[in-house]
């Protein structure tokens, strides 16, 4: 595998997607159809059988490199909230001399239509209402300053990276409901972890979807991957009992299972996950050792109840946060990981590999209140 050629594919791959224009796309439409990503008719149309190990082609991996202004698509990413609720805070609180419950009133507005959600803004306003009897707001200058401390404060006690190298085989079980990102954001981590010299291994578990494992399939030949996967209306728990010898067999740093976001009924979802996760379980004692749950920031509120319910029935451990680039109500981060003490592992601002992002909340606060 010679350099040039990977520098030229990897060119090609920042040329297709670099060049679109993830930011002002329209995320709530779930992509039920294959033919909505990139290089879909490069996947082999061939039926599968029912054991089938996709091998992907030799000229990968790819190279997410860290770019100059890598801090400043952050913020390009993040731009929408910066406008809607930095935007607002900003139009409040700048230039005022004095800050008054009144001031603290409308900055709780702000904070609940953000998404900020209702608990953690009660929690905010009350902290500033004390640090406002205490004189320590003695402008909208020291007030913007406090609320961003305030969210950082929050964001980071619940922070943790996720540390994939404990463990081997690590199993990242993905969980979601439909349309919410998770084969991109799958796609984009076996991309990461390969490029970083782990060998990283698929599972298509979601073979409720026409189309699902060759989406999955298309984003690993992007990276070099190989993928696990089974026919359309296969038991996806064979397609995990598969994959897991296969990684214990192969041995395998990473293997990342793709699942369905969607079936015939919301109580079959949660049982499907909990009969994965036993079988996962009984192959590799101890895994999955992450679980991590996909929900879309532009769904708001209903990202806080999926966030309820799959922590609840499916042992959610991390937290991974995409679309930001197409919502004006990024607070929902702050929701997400502050309500249900969960921490934000990733971020997606976007639908290039380079677009999901470690969580990193000292980076995020001041992405979103720096000019
Ligand atoms: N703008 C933007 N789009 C994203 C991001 N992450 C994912 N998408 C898009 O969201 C759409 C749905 O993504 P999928 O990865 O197919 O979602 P899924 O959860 O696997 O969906 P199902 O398999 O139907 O359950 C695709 O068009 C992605 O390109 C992001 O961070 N920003
Ligand atoms: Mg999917």
């Amino acid at each position: 595998m010679e350099p040039t050629k990977k520098k030229g594919f990897f060119k090609g791959l920042i040329d297709r997607f670099g060049n679109s224009t993830p930011a002002t796309k329209e995320t709530a439409e779930p992509a039920e159809n294959i033919q909505n990503i990139p290089d879909a008719q490069n996947v082999t149309q061939e039926e599968p059988s029912d054991n089938q190990i996709i091998t992907a082609p030799p000229e990968a991996p790819i190279e997410p490199t860290a770019k100059p202004g890598f801090f400043e698509r952050l913020k390009q990413g993040l731009q929408k909230t910066k406008d809607g609720l930095i935007g607002r805070i900003d139009a409040l609180v700048l230039g005022k001399k004095e800050i008054d419950a009144d001031t603290l009133e409308e900055l709780e507005e702000i904070l609940i239509t953000s998404d900020m959600g209702v608990k953690t803004t009660v929690e905010l306003i009350r902290t500033l209402e004390q640090r406002l009897g205490r004189n320590e707001l003695k402008d909208g200058e020291a007030l913007r300053n406090a609320l961003k401390e305030e969210i950082l404060q929050r964001l980071t006690s619940h922070h943790s990276e996720l540390d994939v190298n404990n463990r081997q085989p690590f199993v990242l079980l993905v969980i979601g409901v439909n349309g919410v990102g998770k084969t991109t954001t799958i796609g984009k981590l076996a991309s990461r972890f390969s490029t970083s010299g782990k060998k990283v291994l698929l599972a298509a578990a979601d073979t409720f979807r026409a189309a699902a494992s060759e989406q999955l399939v298309v984003w690993g030949n992007r990276s070099g991957v190989d993928v696990i996967r089974h026919k359309e209306g296969a038991d996806p728990s064979a397609v995990v009992f598969d994959a897991c010898k296969a990684a214990v067999a192969r041995d395998v740093d990473i293997l990342i299972i793709d699942t369905a976001g969607r079936m015939h009924t919301k109580a079959n979802l949660m049982a499907e996950m909990k009969k994965i996760r036993r079988v996962i379980s009984r192959e590799i004692p101890g895994a999955p050792h992450e679980t991590l749950l996909v929900v879309d920031a532009a769904t708001g509120q209903n990202a806080v109840s999926q966030a309820r319910l799959f922590k609840e029935a499916a042992g959610v451990t991390g937290i991974a946060l995409t679309k930001l680039d197409g919502t004006a109500k990024g607070g929902i981060v702050v929701a997400v990981s502050h309500e249900f003490a969960l921490p934000v592992r990733y971020i997606g601002v976007g639908e290039s590999i380079d677009d999901l992002r470690d969580f990193n909340p000292q980076e995020f606060t001041d992405a979103l209140f720096q000019a």
